[in-house]
């Protein structure tokens, strides 16, 4: 048993959460997660039971229909889910992805208009913004175009790698209006699905969340109502970096989950599996194993939980504590889940395992929401500057 240091222990509130989390993960989540794997198919009936039990809004302001806790609540659930389900984790993640562009740059009208049906999980949320030549460089190369057209724009252009966005509801798009202004040319707005000229297209088969749906979309002449631009034209960029800020400690949760699930199953196993007279876990090779793999989950989890607070205090350096959460939680779900195949061998690179899932799942962690090299950038222009 670890005790949580106080500054991040869980309060009352808090706690009556997490234990329903980890009921629902034992009984509903856990038992479909291979399953959710193999099908491919996303999960609505878990959808269903996060919405029933008000896990789509967490973060969402009680005013708009939320629950209105905190970030660090956010994340632990996350977590929890992710020890079981990496997929069904990260309908909670991304749901909250793709709603914080309309917290954060919304104004009154909008957040009352679109945040209650997504708090409520009556509509999905999507975030678009990385395109076939824009992934890490997601300024200097968007094409997207935007055009104003009276009430109204149209858009143009083609977003790739777009979790949930075949099952979204409300997508928040990010397109340039003003090619000449850089980073002050990029504005966002919210899409809702059925417009003309939204449309989904090509589903990734991927490695691991399969569950997952990740696609393209196109906008072929899409005319949206100018009042579901988000902020002023041109504060596009800024509202997508400040989302991220607040969205990567979700990501790193959701690798912290996956790490600690596969550390979970390994370590049973150790106890149970029987070599040469003794269990393996007490064997010098595979105990320090579980040694190093204890050890690198736990201090994951303090600098996840202090990139969350950092969320919830609106601290200036929170984009340094979420570059840091998520570089660093999502190096352990890699490496320990590694690690957890190899200490159930043979049975471990076997799908009857769910470590071999564990794995493929933890790869996505080091590459969505900022590779881990753009961790990197971040935390290095916080301390050292950008320069030229
Ligand atoms: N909060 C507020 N504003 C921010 C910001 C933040 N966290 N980060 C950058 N900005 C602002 C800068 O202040 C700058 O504003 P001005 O032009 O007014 O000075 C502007 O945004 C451009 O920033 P910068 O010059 O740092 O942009 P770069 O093109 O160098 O790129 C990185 C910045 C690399 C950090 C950004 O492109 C990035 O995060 N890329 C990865 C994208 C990503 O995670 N994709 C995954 C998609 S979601 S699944």
């Amino acid at each position: 048993m670890t005790t949580a240091p106080p500054e991040i222990a869980s309060n009352d509130e808090e706690t009556m959460i997490l234990e329903m989390v980890r009921e629902l993960v034992a009984e509903k989540i856990a038992p479909r997660a291979a399953e959710i794997d193999a099908t491919g198919e996303f999960p609505w009936d878990i959808k269903e039971l996060f919405a029933q039990n008000d896990l789509l809004g967490i973060p969402i302001p009680s005013e708009y229909g939320g629950l209105g806790g905190t970030f660090v609540t956010y994340v632990k659930v996350v977590e929890e889910i992710a020890k079981a389900c990496a997929s069904s984790s990260l309908i909670v993640a991304v749901q909250e992805l793709g709603m914080l562009p309309i917290l954060i740059g919304g104004s009154e009208e909008q957040k009352k208009r679109f945040l209650p049906d997504i708090a409520s999980g009556k509509k999905i949320a999507a975030y678009a913004l990385t395109e076939a030549s824009s992934g890490s460089d997601a300024l200097g190369s968007m094409r997207t175009r935007a055009v104003r057209n009276g009430d109204t724009y149209v858009l143009n252009g083609q977003k790739i790698w777009i979790t949930n966005g075949s099952v979204a509801d409300v997508v928040c798009v990010f397109a340039v209006t003003d090619p000449s202004a850089g980073s002050r040319g990029v504005s966002a707005f919210v899409v809702e699905k059925g417009t003309k000229g939204f449309i989904v297209g090509k589903k990734e088969k991927k490695m691991g969340i399969r569950g997952s749906p990740t696609v393209e979309l196109v906008f072929d002449n899409c005319e949206i109502p100018a009042a579901n631009r988000l902020g002023e034209e041109g504060e596009g960029f800024k509202i997508a970096m400040k989302v991220l800020d607040k969205s990567r400690p979700g990501i790193a949760a959701q690798a912290l989950g996956i790490a600690a699930g596969a550390l979970e199953y390994a370590t049973t196993y150790a106890k149970e599996r029987i070599a040469f007279g003794k269990p393996i876990g007490q064997h010098q090779g595979v105990g320090f194993m579980l040694a190093d793999m204890k050890t690198e989950v736990e201090s994951a989890r303090l600098l996840l939980y202090v990139a969350a607070r950092k969320c919830d205090e609106g601290a200036p350096d929170v984009s340094l504590w979420a570059s840091m959460a998520k570089l660093k939680c999502g190096d352990v779900a890699m490496s320990v889940t590694t690690d957890a195949v190899q200490v159930l061998g043979g049975f471990g690179y076997s799908s009857d395992y769910p470590v071999e899932r564990m794995m493929r799942d933890a790869k996505i962690t080091q590459i969505y929401e900022g590779t881990q090299q753009i961790q990197r950038l971040v935390i290095s222009r916080a301390m050292v500057g950008k320069g030229k």
